[in-house]
C-alpha cells in the first residue's frame, strides 16, 4: 500500500467519526416544554379533569383547587398502588402532591414529569379514592 493510500484512508475514516460525532450531536432532543395544568377537586369524589398526559421530563406545575365542602388532595402515585389506605408516603415524588386543601383553598406545586408510563392522581383523604377519586396521568416518552 503506497504512503498516499495511508494518508487518503486516514482522512477518510477521520471524516467518517467526525460525521459520526456530529450526527450524533445534531440529534440531540430538545427538553420537553413545561406544562402547566389546572384541575378542581369535587364533592363527588373526582377531579375534574379526570386525565391528563405529559412528555416525559416535563417541567409540570398543577394548579388544585378544592371545588367542594370537603378537604381533598392531589397526589401522584404508581398505577397499582393500594387505594384503600394511602398517605403521603405513598407519592411518587414528595413534591408531586398539593397537601390536603381545605374546602375552597387551592395550591399550586411543581415537579418533574417521571418516567414515560401510566400513573394515577389519588386524593388521600380516607375513603375519597375507594369511592373514585381517582384520576389517570399519562407520561409519554
Ligand atoms: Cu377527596
Amino acid at each position: 500500500m503506497s504512503k498516499k493510500l495511508i494518508v487518503l484512508l486516514a482522512v477518510l475514516v477521520m471524516g467518517l467519526l467526525l460525521a459520526a460525532c456530529g450526527g450524533g450531536g445534531g440529534g440531540e432532543a430538545t427538553a420537553p416544554e413545561p406544562v402547566s395544568l389546572a384541575f378542581a377537586g369535587l364533592d363527588e369524589f373526582r377531579y375534574d379533569p379526570e386525565t391528563a398526559s405529559v412528555a416525559a421530563g416535563a417541567p409540570v406545575t398543577v394548579t388544585f383547587n378544592n371545588e367542594g365542602a370537603l378537604e381533598h388532595d392531589w397526589m401522584l402515585v404508581a398505577e397499582g398502588t393500594d387505594l384503600s389506605a394511602l398517605t403521603a408516603e405513598d407519592a411518587l415524588l414528595p413534591e408531586a402532591h398539593s397537601g390536603v386543601i381545605a374546602a375552597g383553598e387551592s395550591n399550586t406545586f411543581s415537579f418533574t414529569a417521571p418516567a414515560a408510563g401510566t400513573y394515577q392522581i389519588v386524593c388521600t383523604v380516607p375513603g375519597h379514592a375507594p369511592a373514585g377519586m381517582v384520576g389517570t396521568f399519562t407520561v409519554t416518552p
